[in-house]
């Protein structure tokens, strides 16, 4: 059990106006990013990164795993290490057609259902979508068309198509609520990985000023649309140059995470090179997140299929433990019978999960039970005691 191990915890035990009356957003308070029910998330991820600790996440962990469809409160990460992980990660594509699940099986009531049980556990939960282009008909990864972006800004023939895409999702972000009402705040991190050309948003399918065009206006029009509950993240797949990481960034008014997607592909005989890239981002963004007065994560990573026994300690772990990453995510346990062999997180039985569970055992570590201790009910158990 590691319900002890962290110094996150303490922090906000002993301190927990913190996180409520904490704010590292920059701007004056008409453009401000986050109302202060969110700040109190940021001030969380900023604690953990500068207590050297990092929050643990799995896409998609309660939906399926490699062997299993919709069981009950189960996960993959769950079975191997009996603890959820912090940070739950889900994707809205299919949302913008109207449909009741999303790109990858999964209903969106049913993903409502676990963000709410995410967050009353006292984890996080982050956001993505894989939307359908909105041209051509085809799906996120459709690059046959290099004026999708400029067609649905302001003035664009599709502009008025797109929007009602961003009403649903303004309709899906907006029920995500606790009993009393309340909006749960959610890591929303849109338009990923735009340093690439696979999705329609991509670095050779809009010019810089359509891509921030592009991020501006879906923010400003979700907050219209009373959206006040989301902590952005800006996660480029992964480049080391500053100039090239900040060659899209839309504004310290419009991003609260400065994220990466990463991803170790290639096995042992790549290993050193992606710890070594990794690090180079990393270093990278420590600090012109430092600059920016931003805190920095890990928006996506994984080796697919796990070869390697020992990927968790030897592979990830050196590649972040030198680094303020707040969070780090890894990507989903396809159901085996759907998506062979892509799987990012071990199941019980999977050849690094005794490597899970040392990972799982080390104090820099957060998982569910660890955030379990910041909740509000629990911190007067502290004070009680
Ligand atoms: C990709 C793969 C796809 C999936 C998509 C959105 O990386 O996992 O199978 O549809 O993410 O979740």
């Amino acid at each position: 059990m590691n319900y002890f191990k962290g110094t996150l915890v303490y922090i906000l035990i002993l301190f927990p106006t913190i996180a409520k009356s904490g704010n590292l957003s920059t701007g004056n308070n008409e453009n401000k990013v986050n109302k202060t029910d969110v700040s109190g998330t940021i001030q969380l991820l900023k604690n953990a990164a500068e207590q050297n600790e990092f929050l643990f996440g799995h896409q998609d962990f309660p939906f399926y795993g490699v062997h299993w469809l919709g069981d009950p409160g189960r996960s993959d990460v769950k079975d191997v290490c009996k603890d959820y992980p912090a940070v739950l990660g889900v994707d809205l594509g299919g949302i913008e057609s109207g449909g009741d699940k999303n790109l990858d099986g999964v209903p969106f009531n049913k993903m409502r259902e676990e963000i709410i049980s995410q967050y009353k556990r006292g984890g996080l939960i982050t956001v993505s979508w894989h939307s359908r282009n909105p041209l051509t008909g085809g799906d996120a990864w459709d690059v046959s068309n290099k004026t999708v972006v400029r067609s649905i800004l302001p003035q664009g023939t599709n502009h008025a198509k797109f929007t009602g895409w961003l009403d649903r999702v303004a309709v899906f972000l907006n029920s995500l609520k606790t009993d009393n009402g309340q909006k749960i705040p959610v890591i929303f991190r849109p338009w990923h990985e735009h340093m690439g050309s696979w999705f329609w948003w991509g670095q050779e399918l809009c010019t810089p000023e359509e891509y921030k065009k592009l991020w501006k206006m879906t923010v400003s029009y979700l907050r219209k649309k009373k959206v006040d509950h989301l902590v952005l993240a800006y996660s480029p797949n992964l480049v080391v140059d500053q100039k090239d990481y900040m060659q899209r960034y839309p504004g310290d008014k419009w991003v609260d995470i400065f994220g990466v997607d990463s991803y170790h592909t290639g096995g042992t005989k790549d290993a050193i090179a992606f710890i070594s890239n990794l690090k180079k981002g990393l270093e990278m963004m420590t600090y012109i997140a430092k600059e920016h007065n931003k805190i920095i994560a890990i928006t996506e990573t994984g080796s697919e299929g796990l070869p390697m026994p020992k990927w968790w300690t030897q592979v990830l772990y050196p590649s972040i433990s030198s680094y303020p990453v707040s969070y780090v995510l890894v990507w989903r346990n396809a159901n085996e019978k759907l998506k062979k062999n892509h799987f990012y997180a071990p199941y019980l039985g999977q050849l690094s999960a005794d490597d899970f569970v040392e990972f799982y055992s080390f104090r820099a570590t957060v998982f569910a039970k660890d955030m379990q201790l910041l909740l509000p009910s629990n911190r007067q158990n502290q004070a009680i005691k």
